[in-house]
């Protein structure tokens, strides 16, 4: 599943390794029109403070932002609801085990909600205390959108599949990108920044930890489908040495959901520290953007709240800043756009300003092998392959770890598939929030497209769906998604460029901009279009 999830507690050592991924100043330095500069005071933003350039958000397409204008010049500050994940717990590490999730793991709930719900009849869910945790189960009336919370955003949690989607799939994921730059442009340039790097297949034919991954290649090729070796923001050096027990266990040690101690490059890691480095970047965590609006003097006022771990709001300050990117992820910037469309504070906004929603056709399901199958009970939590059966069934499906610490002869896959279903978020004056229309009947599609390879394999196997992992006698997890995409698409709710119609100065960075589906994981294609577009604004607007 981009990851894989099951309780059962277990530690490690302590330290933390930066990985500074050098990708050059590629951008020339632009100037910045007449601002105050007020920004560079490190810490979080003061009340009544003026900045050039506000980002909402530390995920990939406000890293990309951020390092790219600070490169240019621009002094930057950035607003992170989350936390900043640098300091540790009681128990000497930063992030929880994806097996033992605790207070650390879950944003502001009181119960655990974890993808896989079930193991062997055995609910896996518990509660814990309301803390500002690392991993958001947001609840939607048809639809759970997992998303991470803190700074560096999805980076902080995801599976660190780095997918550069098939070059003849582009032009039906952003029409209108003109994907020779993509791909000799940008997507080499977000892969560089990003750290990605490749499993050394010699060792992954040989390693122990991989012995599920082999099997599900095994199962794929046996029944005729491609099997995809998949880059990843691990660091598979670091994962060779954990392997042979002389660094401590990460990857290995099932860390993933709720945090990688070690060997993973995040963004914190990669764009960020980038960014911090040129002095020009500061960032404000546990501080929540409520609203943006046009300020009487040129500009935009915008409204925070402090919150304490206990997601308390502790105050309120107002800021001006001359140019706002809303990067909250595709959900978070939909939200705070629907709303202030709908309340008044940014009229203007066009009508396709919360549409164009979709959940990237994720599915999860798990297959049951035979006794002489084994899927082994040391799983790396990074998945490193996928099934690609999209042209003829639609559907790509990611070989995910189940990392149980015990022999499960399980196989586990989430599957991304071209479903056509797209939502719309909309205002609720009643209940004072954002809504969306997502059907759950929609992920039939989904699971139609899945069983293309999986109902194969299992035929030719002579294997059965498990029906284990998602309630009672439940094959498909098909209540969630990991890769909320879209509701500011680009050219409809903004320029080609990601500039929100209706007002100078308003951009979308992030997911929100890509029309409900990418055919693979999304985070490089997020990533190659924020460089696409914030070279462009660089160049053009400031
Ligand atoms: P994102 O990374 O979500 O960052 C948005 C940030 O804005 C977050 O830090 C929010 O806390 C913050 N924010 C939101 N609202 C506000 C507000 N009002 N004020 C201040 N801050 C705010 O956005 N993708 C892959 O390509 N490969 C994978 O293997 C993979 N695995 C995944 C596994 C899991 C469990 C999950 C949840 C996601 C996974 N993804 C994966 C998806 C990927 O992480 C996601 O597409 C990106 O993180 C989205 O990037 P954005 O920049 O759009």
């Amino acid at each position: 599943m981009a990851d894989s999830v099951m309780p059962m507690g277990r530690p490690s050592g302590v330290s933390r390794r930066g990985f500074m991924v050098g990708t050059g100043s590629i951008l020339g330095l632009g100037l910045l029109g007449g601002t105050a500069a007020t920004a560079r005071a490190a810490g979080p933003i003061g009340d009544g403070a003026h900045v050039p350039a506000l980002i909402i958000g530390t995920g990939y397409g406000g890293s990309v932002a951020a390092l790219r204008l600070a490169q240019a010049g621009v002094d930057v500050h950035m607003v992170e609801m989350g936390q900043s994940w640098d300091t540790p717990g009681s128990d000497g590490k930063i992030f929880a085990n994806t097996r033992d999730p605790d207070y650390r793991s879950f944003w502001l709930r009181t119960r655990t909600k974890q993808p896989v719900s079930g193991f062997l009849g055995f609910p896996l869910d518990k509660d814990v205390p309301r803390y500002a945790g690392i991993l958001d189960a947001e609840e939607f009336a048809g639809i759970t959108v997992y998303q991470g919370r803190g700074v560096g955003g999805g980076s902080l949690v995801n599976g660190g599949m780095a997918v550069t989607p098939k070059r003849s799939r582009f032009s039906g994921v952003l029409p209108s990108v003109n994907a020779d730059e993509m791909y000799s442009k940008y997507y080499p340039r977000a892969n560089a920044g990003l750290g990605v790097n490749e499993v050394d297949r010699a060792w992954f034919d040989s390693t122990d930890c991989y012995q599920y991954a082999r099997v599900g290649r095994k199962h794929a090729q046996r029944s005729g489908f491609e099997f995809d070796y998949v880059p990843n923001v691990y660091d598979f050096d670091y994962m060779e040495r954990e392997a042979a027990n002389t660094v401590p266990r990460s990857a290995l040690a099932a860390e993933i959901l709720y945090g990688n101690n070690y060997g993973k490059k995040t963004l914190p890691k990669t764009y960020l520290a980038q960014a911090k480095a040129t002095g020009r970047v500061s960032i404000s965590a546990l501080h929540r953007v409520t609203s943006v609006s046009p300020a009487s003097g040129g500009g935009y006022t915008v409204a925070i709240e402090t919150l304490n771990t206990s997601g308390d709001v502790t105050g309120t300050k107002t800021v001006r800043a001359d140019r706002v990117f809303f990067a909250a992820g595709s959900v978070g910037t939909s939200k705070l756009l629907v709303k202030l469309k709908a309340t008044g504070a940014l009229p203007n906004l066009n009508s396709e300003v919360g549409q164009g929603w979709g959940d990237n056709g994720n599915v999860m399901c798990g297959r049951a092998n035979h006794m002489w199958d084994p899927t082994g009970s040391l799983q790396s939590s990074i998945p490193t392959g996928g099934i690609d059966n999209w042209d003829a069934g639609g559907a790509f499906a990611e070989v995910a770890p189940l990392p149980t610490g015990i022999e499960t002869y399980a196989s586990f896959y989430l599957s991304i598939t071209n479903t056509p279903h797209r939502a719309q978020f909309s205002w609720n004056a009643a209940a004072g929030r954002v809504d969306l229309n997502w059907q759950t009947a929609w992920k039939q599609t989904s699971i139609d497209m899945a069983k293309s390879i999986f109902d194969k394999i299992n035929r030719k196997e002579g294997t059965i769906y498990r029906t284990d992992l998602f309630g009672t006698y439940k094959i498909w997890g098909d209540h969630l998604t990991y890769h909320p995409l879209g509701g500011a698409v680009l050219n409809k709710a903004t320029d080609n460029y990601g500039r929100l119609r209706g007002y100078s100065g308003l951009y979308a960075i992030d997911g929100s901009l890509i029309p409900g589906n990418t055919s693979v994981n999304p985070f490089v294609t997020i990533t190659a279009l924020a460089e696409r577009n914030i070279e462009k604004i660089i160049a053009t607007d400031l």
